[in-house]
């Protein structure tokens, strides 16, 4: 096994701590190396040392959000990275099978086309995506994946490589960055909850994802990568939850139960129990442009891998809850 590492001045690996022992416990070698996706000599000399059967890219700048501020880096890292290695893999490593992560924001802008309401709904309904549905990405972010979907997909068409993209809706677990929403909430909360922190600032709490855990979801890039035809797959739950309710749930793992009063801007979330405010809402975690409502269908990948999610939205939340809590 091994991975590639981007050089920080500061070490940032606890996330990935335990591969090593997991790897050494399987008598598998693991080895990090240090490259960069806007780097293709590094790239070129490490899969030359290496010599993989399997590259999986979850290489990206990944923050929706943070694309809007840094959108030529985006771009280079998420879109001509993905180039550059699907280059040298098939100038030098055709036998190689690639797994690219691709993402439901491809989908995005569907959610902001107007959709009929099913009578007596209390809300539109869900857009639900599958493999043929139309791309209409709406972050710099995800215009740079659209690229790195189309070219993953060329490759396999046009020069016969195998490489498949993982169309992944959002998957989170305890370690999610701090940044994104799911993992934000649960280690305010915990702090707050043993007296660290005292209020947990969000932008808009209407938000809907669909929201799966992150092993059941690596579990998917394998099944797809090791499959006899390169293909592209949706995985997905096929439910969405707001951030609302994200937050009221973890809440009340952490003994809190949360009454939101006020609208907007001014709205914010107290504990019922001692009127403290707990959530507030801060305009600049907004984005200019956000969808709210799709939910992926991953029947292909049902029919065709076999995969099934096994670890569902309240179970999600109580993992990510119970390890902040633990942590905090
Ligand atoms: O936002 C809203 C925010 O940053 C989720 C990445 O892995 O999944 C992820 O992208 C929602 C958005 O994830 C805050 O506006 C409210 O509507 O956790 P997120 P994301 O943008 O969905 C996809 C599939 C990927 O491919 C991406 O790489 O939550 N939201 N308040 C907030 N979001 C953040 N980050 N912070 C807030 O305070």
């Amino acid at each position: 096994m091994h991975g590639l590492v981007r050089r920080t001045s500061s070490l940032n690996r606890d996330r990935i701590d335990g591969l090593r022992d997991a790897a050494k416990a399987r008598s598998l070698p693991f080895e990090l190396h240090y490259g960069n996706l806007i780097d293709p000599l590094g790239l070129q000399a490490v899969i030359g040392r290496v010599k993989p059967s399997e590259i999986y890219n979850l290489a990206s700048e990944s923050h929706v959000g943070i694309s809007f501020e840094e959108p030529e880096h985006s771009t280079s890292v998420n879109a001509v990275g993905v180039l550059r290695l699907l280059e040298i893999m098939r100038l030098t490593r055709p036998e190689c099978r690639f797994y690219q992560a691709s993402t439901s924001e491809l989908f995005g802008g569907l959610a902001l086309r107007p959709r009929e309401a099913s009578p007596g709904a209390a809300r539109s309904p869900e857009c639900v995506c599958t493999e043929t549905s139309p791309f209409e990405p709406i972050s710099p972010y995800a215009i740079a994946k659209q690229y790195a979907h189309a070219m993953t997909a060329f490759y396999r068409r046009g020069y016969g490589l195998h490489a498949s993209n993982g169309i992944l809706f959002n998957h989170e677990s305890p370690r999610r960055g701090f940044n994104f929403v799911t993992r934000k909430i649960t280690a305010t909360l915990a702090r707050i909850a043993r007296g660290a922190d005292e209020v947990l600032f969000l932008g808009n709490l209407d938000s809907r994802r669909d929201w799966g855990y992150a092993p059941d979801y690596v579990r998917a890039m394998w099944m797809i990568t090791t499959a006899d035809v390169a293909d592209d797959y949706v995985i997905a739950t096929g439910e969405t939850r707001s951030v609302r309710e994200f937050v009221e749930r973890a809440a009340a793992v952490a003994g809190f139960e949360i009454a939101w009063e006020g609208a907007g801007p001014a709205e914010a979330g107290y504990d019922r129990a001692t009127g403290r405010r707990l959530v507030a809402v801060e305009p600049r975690f907004f984005r200019p442009l956000d969808h709210s409502s799709i939910c992926g269908s991953a029947a292909k990948a049902k029919a065709v891998l076999g995969w099934e999610p096994t670890v569902g939205f309240g179970r999600l939340v109580e993992i990510m809850m119970e390890s902040d809590l633990g942590r905090a």
